[in-house]
């Protein structure tokens, strides 16, 4: 037994010079520290140490238990520093380094216009209402008195999703909604993406539009008109006027179409107005009867003004962009000339 409390004696003292980490060092002390260790079983074994042996005996083992545990305190604390000091220095960040250089991104032009418009006809009372843009051919052209033989509905301007379910060609089909669910006043502002099978330098099959509906009692082509002078004072300036042509959309009747004077050469003619010192921004009119009584809104009492205009072309207009292909193509060096 004495050989035997000499020899563990001898292994721990072993063990301990070869610790490294605070890992290993658990394992070796539960090798001779732990309930099933080396000690421990020493410990049992006193049972069969003759009577006269055992106090002796267990005051020497006692002594080994308690160097043993000590040794292990002192080398776990040494050790724990050890690996504390190597941490912090691995982990160190030197906080006087300068910044790494994170450039301002700019918002995309039909995001600048988009909220500019918002701005503006919120200022006049106008509602955000976004509707959605997969529709059905109900909202999308019945409601808006577009009949079933009218060229719009051709599968040539109209992406088709099935029968009855397409992308919408206009934001006014989620108009029909409101119209539909609240009585007037009604007085909203619908931007949202539309769809056309057209593409060329001024026409995109994905673009964005901007729809305004006013609705109540005793509304007049007079009252579109004084609201669009404002409108177009406040985007392009306030040096410019507005004028009405006679146009045609099926949900509206009376249709314009909007000019505004040109606010490149005040209207003396230029390349931009092509000569003629107007630019066409939007089309408008007086909302159609029919599609107010589709809606449940009676024409002989209430009368509503209508307007729509593509996002891209104000774009276009307001920041001189030639081409339409470059508010989608995502090219960064056009797009970060644009900061707000
Ligand atoms: C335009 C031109 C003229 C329009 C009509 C409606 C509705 F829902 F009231 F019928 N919303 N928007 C409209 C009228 C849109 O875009 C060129």
């Amino acid at each position: 037994m004495k050989d035997k409390i000499k020899e563990i004696e001898e292994q721990i003292n072993a063990a301990v010079s070869d610790i490294q980490t605070s890992k290993n060092l658990m394992e070796i002390k539960m090798k001779f520290l732990g309930k099933t260790g080396e000690i421990s079983a020493l410990m049992k074994n006193m049972r069969d140490v003759p009577a006269e042996e055992r106090p002796s005996l267990g005051k020497i083992l006692n002594a080994l238990r308690q160097r043993a545990e000590e040794r292990f305190a002192s080398l776990e604390e040494k050790i724990k520093k050890a690996e504390l000091k190597k941490r912090y220095a691995e982990e160190k960040i030197d906080v006087t380094l300068p910044g790494k250089d994170m450039p301002d991104g700019a918002y995309h032009p039909n995001t600048l216009v988009r909220q500019e418009l918002i701005s503006i006809f919120s200022g006049m009372g106008f509602e955000v209402f976004e509707g959605p843009e997969i529709e059905n051919d109900y909202y999308n052209f019945t409601a808006l008195n577009t009949p079933a033989d009218h060229p719009a509905r051709d599968m040539q301007d109209t992406f088709y999703l099935s029968p009855d379910l397409l992308l919408r060609t206009q934001t006014s089909a989620g108009q029909i909604r409101v119209m539909e669910n609240k009585k007037p006043p009604i007085k909203i502002l619908s931007p949202g993406k539309v769809y056309r099978s057209d593409d060329d330098a001024t026409h995109s099959p994905m673009f964005s539009q901007m729809e305004g509906l006013v609705v109540d009692k005793g509304i007049t082509l007079c009252d579109l008109k004084g609201m669009l002078d404002e409108f177009a004072k406040k985007i392009f300036g306030s040096g410019v006027k507005t004028r009405l042509r006679p146009s045609y959309f099926p949900f509206t009747e009376p249709s314009v179409e909007v000019d505004v004077s040109c606010f490149e050469c005040g209207g003396k003619g230029c390349r931009l107005c092509k000569g003629t010192g107007w630019i066409e921004v939007l089309g408008a009119g007086m909302v159609n009867r029919r599609v107010l009584e589709g809606c449940g809104i009676d024409p002989d009492v209430y009368t509503g003004f209508a307007f729509g205009m593509g996002i891209e072309r104000i774009a276009m207009l307001k920041y001189g962009i030639n081409n339409m292909k470059l508010l989608f193509e995502g090219d960064v060096r056009f797009l970060k000339q644009f900061k707000g």
